[in-house]
C-alpha cells in the first residue's frame, strides 16, 4: 500500500517536473514578451509573405465545447484544411461551455505536447491569458477563432464576421419581425463568453437609435450553451415577461432550444425568435412557423481559416500585425486592427433559402 502510494507521488512529481521543464524549454518569459492584454500579441520580427508554407506541423484545436455540433463542424473544417496543407490536426476541449479551468488545463497540455500552434475559441476573455502567454513564450503560435481572448493573449483572431454587423443585424431582424414595438429579451450562452458579450454590446448600441424607441430590452438570460438550461431559461423569460414580443439568441445551442420551447407552446409564431443558428438545426422551426429568419456564417469555413492562419503564422508569412496579407485557399485576407481577420459576411436564412444550405 505504502509503497504504491509513494510510487504514485513520485510519478506525479516527475510529471510535474517534466511539465515545468517543457514549459520553459524554449526560454522563459522575458520582460519584453509580457505585453498588456490589450495590445495585440503579434509575433516579433517581420512577416515574409513569400516564405514557404511549412508542412508536418501540429495544430491543436481547442473549442469552447467539444460536444457542440457547431464546433464539430468548424473543427472538421480545420482538420480538412490541415490535411490539405500537409499538417496534423488534433482537438481537445471541455464538454461544458462554462469550464474555463478545463480550457486552461487543455492549453497547458497542448503546450506540454509542444504543438506548433493552438486554435482556441475562448470561454472567457481573460481566464486563458496566463496559459496562452506561456504557450507563446514557448514558441507556439496562438490563433483565437469564434470567441476571442484579450488581444495580448494571442497572435491573431479569426472572426466569423464583423462583430458590429452581427450585433446590429440581429436587432434589425427582430425589430422588423415584431413591427418595431414591444419587449424583447436576449438568450445568450455563457455569461463570460467574449463573442456573445461583444455582440450584445452592439445590440444595445443599435437599440439606442430612435427608430427602436418602442422596443424595450427587458432581460439578458444565459443558457450556457446547454440545451436544457437554454430551454428552461426561455420558459422563464416568458413566465417573467408575459408581454414579451421577441427573443434574440446569439448562440446555436440557445436558438435551437428556444425554438423547441416556443414551437411546443402557445407562443409559437407569436413571440418572434431570431439570432444565430445552423440551417440544419433551424429548418424545421422555419417550416413550422416558429421562426421567420436568423443568421450565421459557415462554421466549417471558420475552422478552415483558423487552421490556415495558424499555419501562415508558424510559416512566418504573417506575424499578426495590422495590414499584413496572406492567402488562404483562393482568398487573400488582410489582418485588421488588433490582429483581427474577418471571415466575411453572415448569411440570413429564411423559408426562401434555407433548403439551399446543409450545415
Ligand atoms: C455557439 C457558441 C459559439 C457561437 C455560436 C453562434 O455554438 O456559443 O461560440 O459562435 O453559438
Amino acid at each position: 500500500m505504502r509503497k504504491s502510494s509513494l510510487r504514485r507521488s513520485g510519478a506525479a512529481l516527475a510529471a510535474a517536473t517534466s511539465f515545468a521543464l517543457a514549459l520553459t524549454a524554449c526560454g522563459g518569459t522575458t520582460k519584453s514578451d509580457v505585453k498588456s492584454d490589450n495590445a495585440s500579441a503579434a509575433s516579433a520580427g517581420k512577416a515574409d509573405p513569400n516564405a514557404a508554407t511549412k508542412k508536418g506541423l501540429t495544430v491543436g484545436f481547442l473549442p469552447k465545447q467539444v460536444n457542440n455540433p457547431y464546433f464539430t463542424t468548424s473543427d472538421k473544417g480545420g482538420e480538412k484544411a490541415l490535411a490539405e496543407l500537409g499538417s496534423k490536426y488534433k482537438e481537445v476541449g471541455p464538454s461544458s461551455a462554462t469550464d474555463t479551468s478545463g480550457q486552461v488545463s487543455y492549453v497547458n497540455t497542448l503546450t506540454q505536447q509542444q504543438v506548433n500552434a493552438i486554435a482556441v475559441s475562448a470561454q472567457d476573455p481573460g481566464a486563458l491569458c496566463t496559459a496562452l502567454k506561456q504557450a507563446m513564450s514557448n514558441g507556439i503560435k496562438v490563433v483565437t477563432y469564434d470567441s476571442d481572448t484579450s488581444p495580448g493573449c494571442r497572435n491573431a483572431f479569426v472572426s466569423q464576421a464583423s462583430a458590429e454587423d452581427l450585433g446590429r443585424t440581429e436587432v434589425q431582424l427582430l425589430a422588423e419581425q415584431i413591427g418595431y414595438k414591444g419587449e424583447i429579451a436576449v438568450l445568450s450562452a455563457a455569461q463570460t463568453a467574449t463573442n456573445q458579450n461583444t455582440w450584445i454590446g452592439y445590440m444595445k448600441d443599435e437599440l439606442k437609435d430612435p427608430k427602436y424607441k418602442n422596443i424595450k430590452l427587458v432581460k439578458i438570460a444565459y443558457g450556457n450553451d446547454d440545451a436544457q438550461q437554454s430551454f428552461q431559461q426561455t420558459q422563464g423569460l416568458l413566465q417573467e415577461h408575459p408581454n414579451l414580443k421577441g427573443i434574440i439568441s446569439p448562440t446555436t445551442v440557445g436558438i435551437k432550444a428556444a425554438a423547441q420551447y416556443l414551437s411546443g407552446s402557445k407562443y409559437k409564431g407569436k413571440v418572434k425568435l431570431t439570432g444565430l443558428g445552423t440551417p440544419n438545426d433551424m429548418r424545421k422551426y422555419v417550416k413550422n412557423g416558429t421562426v421567420d429568419g436568423f443568421e450565421l456564417w459557415d462554421p466549417a469555413k471558420l475552422g478552415d481559416l483558423a487552421a490556415r492562419t495558424a499555419v501562415a503564422l508558424v510559416s512566418g508569412q504573417i506575424t499578426g500585425k495590422e495590414g499584413e496579407t496572406f492567402k488562404a485557399g483562393d482568398t487573400t485576407y488582410t489582418i485588421g486592427k488588433d490582429g483581427v481577420i474577418n471571415l466575411g459576411k453572415p448569411t440570413v436564412f429564411d423559408a426562401k433559402n434555407i433548403d439551399q444550405f446543409n450545415f
